[in-house]
């Protein structure tokens, strides 16, 4: 039997820079068995729709049982799971191709939001346990990240046993002292990814543990 498919997107660069640490993260993971599953990797473009489509085929084309999408927070200091995805573009800056929607719906007439079907807390508790930084992140934004999210949990609404959601990453540490911002070098980030993946797969319940903010 063939063995099942873990689907792990990243995104290409956006906002004029080089590289994109979620491409490169996801990339490093393709063709690897986590758990037992094969790790696909899908490079996304960082444009509103287009990003969709290319996650509409490889759904159709891989037929995943779990699917994480990576993306970059530059700001971000911890590997960053992702709670939940609002139904919302709202775009600072443009796209790839120049795209800048402001209060568009993801999914016209879609719900307001889509939770993560993913073990979030498990997967936190199982990166810091190693050392990781990590936390439950109660907004992945209004950009293209959003958009994805969204757009794939509404892809994935109807599909009993495929679970899926997001996890944002920091800038590696040459980008984040450019920057000045808190970044994670890249072996951290691989290991978070690594973890975050094999928990996934394996924890059918997520574990009670806090992960709230107060703002
Ligand atoms: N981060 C952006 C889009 C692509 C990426 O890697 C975001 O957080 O929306």
């Amino acid at each position: 039997m063939a063995k099942p498919t873990i689907l792990l997107t990243g995104f290409e660069p956006f906002d004029g820079a080089p590289s994109n640490p979620s491409w490169a993260l996801a990339q490093a993971f393709h063709g690897h068995t986590i758990a037992g599953a094969r790790v696909q990797a899908q490079q996304l473009p960082c444009a509103f729709g287009h990003a969709l489509d290319v996650v509409r085929a490889a759904l159709r084309t891989h037929q995943p049982q779990l699917v994480l999408a990576l993306g970059l927070a530059a700001g971000r200091a911890e590997m960053s799971v992702e709670r939940v995805a609002i139904n919302v573009d709202d775009a600072r800056i443009a796209d790839n191709l120049g795209a800048q929607p402001i209060d568009s719906p993801v999914v016209a007439k879609g719900p307001a939001a889509y939770f993560s079907t993913l073990p979030i807390k498990a997967m936190v508790g199982s990166m810091q346990r190693a050392g990781v930084p990590a936390a439950v992140s109660q907004t992945a934004g209004t950009f293209v990240c959003n958009h994805v999210f969204y757009g794939l949990m509404h892809l994935l609404r109807r599909k009993r046993g495929v679970r899926a959601g997001f996890m944002h990453v920091p800038l590696l540490l040459d980008d984040a002292w450019a920057a000045g911002s808190p970044g994670l070098s890249w072996e951290t980030q691989h290991q978070g990814v690594e973890l975050a993946l094999d928990t996934a797969w394996n924890t059918a319940e997520d574990e009670q543990a806090t992960g709230g903010a107060i703002f």
